[in-house]
């Protein structure tokens, strides 16, 4: 090689340095201005989009959003929160707060969608349609559209099925040999999805179904069948004579909140403590900053369920009063979003321990809702009634009509894009074998022509509950001179929507200072809460009677009556950590 051509090599090389450098930096400007305001339902978000659509929505409407970034992952990829609210109508932490999560299983893609839906939604009819209006000045909003940032990054960028990529990245050694997610699932056919693989073989447990030779069928007594199946695509990547026995993780993050917390020989998925995982800490943190949320929503695949706590027996029941806030807005959300049923977690689906809403209601005090999004039977006009279990994957039951019809969705409606045909593929210990079957996209989430309506009814069932957040409003209602100096006043508190200013939990378990009604301004001799106010049936209150504690429940009244002293400017006022405060006065 003369000289002459190693510079001119140089010089390529260098100028290849340039240009990727440039291009590097040309793509990284053009992804941050992709995601458009409004934002698009029509496709499914990858995490970088997620962060850019949060941050895009700040950008377009920065009066009324702020940007948090609330903590790492345990990848180190970034947590965000979007919060909205108009500082015309007050600050964010003086008004009842609505938490808003998603995607907490980092395969429960369309979760985060249904957030992001949320804020745009409230964003652009801001000042358009008048619901909107309302709730958006009345309540602050904290919105953070994917918990499991690292789940759902590798969920679409990596090869997997519909139900791996749940975990936290804590890497675990679930086989017990030494080594951490050692076996991890292989995308053999590099097309970005964990499918099945059969092999035809003499002899074997499985035959073509005849109706449809892409659906297995597993052989009954006496049959004679020509196919097995291998499970899931992989190789034995660390020799052990096993697929796929230690895949990524796993560590559930909704089994690792700090509430009725159980270790991982109870309940698979927990970690060595509550709160492992480093985003689950931030996020807690989170919320504990913020005190005046009063309402949760989580959002997950898949069943068509909005589920409320207990998540386990031993943590309830829950008092009546709590019981009858959550059945306001677990029947109307049932109302909004046709098939889908208002149930109790642990009395109509499983137990858990760790559980996040658990957590938020036990310890902050709001009311949570777990929605559980989509049912597959809505894809096809299907005769079948019978449900999948929630959080079981498609494919692990057997009922073969349904699969024809799913399969018929796929060919007439999704066009081929939710099963892989089956393909041949040689594999290093099973030789010739295929590879096919349902894709990461097809179950547990709808098809994106989908979408937009899934989006739109479950960010209404929200729009629902913060439209009921609590509204306390105060009258003093009669004075009267009951002697020289002295005189009895009546307070009414108020509350014209559902959700009560505490829950019954927190105020019954002191979870924070209860709702106050407090007196200044002159001597109070005496008061407390009115029985009758045409009896004047007070129970007076022993000590500092100045200040009452209380709940305003929803869609009630609670009143007061005070026995005062002197004259001038009577002051009252309620303070609440959920509910607005309000304030008035009298003169004496
Ligand atoms: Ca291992
Ligand atoms: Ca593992
Ligand atoms: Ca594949
Ligand atoms: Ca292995
Ligand atoms: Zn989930």
């Amino acid at each position: 090689m003369n000289c002459n051509t190693e510079k001119n090599l140089k010089m390529i090389r260098i100028q290849k340095y340039i240009f990727l450098l440039l291009s590097a930096l040309f793509i990284g400007n053009a992804q941050a201005q992709k995601t458009e305001v409004p934002l698009r339902f029509d496709h499914y978000y990858t995490y970088d989009q997620v962060v850019d659509a949060v941050k895009s929505l700040n950008k377009a409407y920065p009066d009324l959003t702020k940007t948090v970034l609330v903590g790492k992952s345990d990848e180190n990829r970034d947590i965000w929160a979007l919060e909205i609210n108009n500082p015309k109508t007050g600050k964010a932490s003086e008004k009842p707060g609505v938490y808003v999560d998603a995607n907490i299983h980092g395969n429960e893609i369309q979760a985060g969608e249904v957030a992001l839906y949320f804020a745009d939604y409230l964003l652009k009819n801001y000042g358009i349609l008048k619901d909107v209006t309302d709730i958006l000045d009345r309540n602050a909003y904290y919105i953070i559209p994917v918990v499991n940032v690292d789940g759902r990054y590798h969920f679409m960028a990596d090869g997997n099925t519909m139900n791996s990529s749940r975990s936290l990245r804590i890497p675990k050694d679930d086989d017990r040999d030494g080594l951490v997610d050692e076996d991890m699932y292989d995308d053999l056919d590099g097309d970005g999805n964990i499918c099945q693989m059969r092999k035809k073989v003499e002899g074997g447990n499985y035959k073509l179904d005849s109706e449809d030779p892409r659906i297995m069928v597993r052989i009954r007594d006496g049959e004679k069948g020509d196919y097995v199946l291998l499970g899931q695509e992989g190789i034995d990547n660390d020799g052990d004579g096993k697929i796929n026995e230690d895949t990524e993780g796993y560590l559930d993050p909704n089994r690792n909140w700090g509430a009725n917390w159980q270790p991982n020989y109870v309940q698979r998925g927990a970690g060595d403590f509550p709160f492992s995982g480093v985003g689950l800490k931030a996020i807690a943190n989170y919320i504990a900053e913020r005190e005046n949320i009063i309402i949760v929503y989580a959002f997950h695949n898949n069943g068509g369920m909005y589920l409320r706590g207990p998540s386990a027996k031993e943590n309830g029941p829950l008092s009546a009063a709590d019981i009858a806030v959550y059945d306001v807005l677990g029947k109307n959300a049932e109302k909004m979003v046709p098939g889908y049923r208002y149930l109790i977690s642990w009395k109509d689906l499983y137990s858990t321990y760790g559980d996040f809403t658990d957590f938020t209601y036990n310890t902050f005090g709001a009311f949570g809702f777990v929605g559980e999004l989509f049912q597959r039977e809505t894809e096809t006009y299907s005769t079948e009634t019978k449900k999948e279990t929630p959080e079981e994957g498609f494919g692990r039951r057997e009922n073969y009509p349904r699969e024809r019809e799913l399969l018929e969705f796929n060919d007439h409606l999704a066009h081929g894009s939710m099963f892989k045909e089956w393909t041949p593929y040689k594999h290093p210990v099973y030789g010739d074998i295929e590879i096919g079957g349902w894709i990461k996209y097809s179950s547990r989430m709808p098809n994106t022509f989908m979408l937009p309506d899934l989006v739109h009814r479950n960010a209404s069932a929200v729009i629902y509950a913060a439209s009921q957040t609590p509204d306390v409003s105060m009258e003093i209602f009669k004075t009267e001179k009951i002697g020289k100096n002295l005189n009895r006043v009546y307070v009414r508190l108020r509350n014209s929507n559902a959700i009560s200013s505490m829950t019954a939990k927190a105020a019954k378990e002191k979870l924070y200072p209860q709702d106050m009604l407090k007196v200044s301004g002159v001597k109070v001799l005496a008061g407390g809460k009115l029985n009758d106010q045409y009896t004047a049936d007070i129970q007076f209150k022993e000590y500092k009677p100045e200040i009452q504690f209380l709940t305003v429940p929803g869609y009630s009244t609670v009143e007061y009556a005070f026995i005062l002293e002197g004259s001038g400017n009577a002051e009252f006022s309620y303070e609440s950590r959920k509910a607005r405060n309000v304030k008035q006065s009298i003169k004496l």
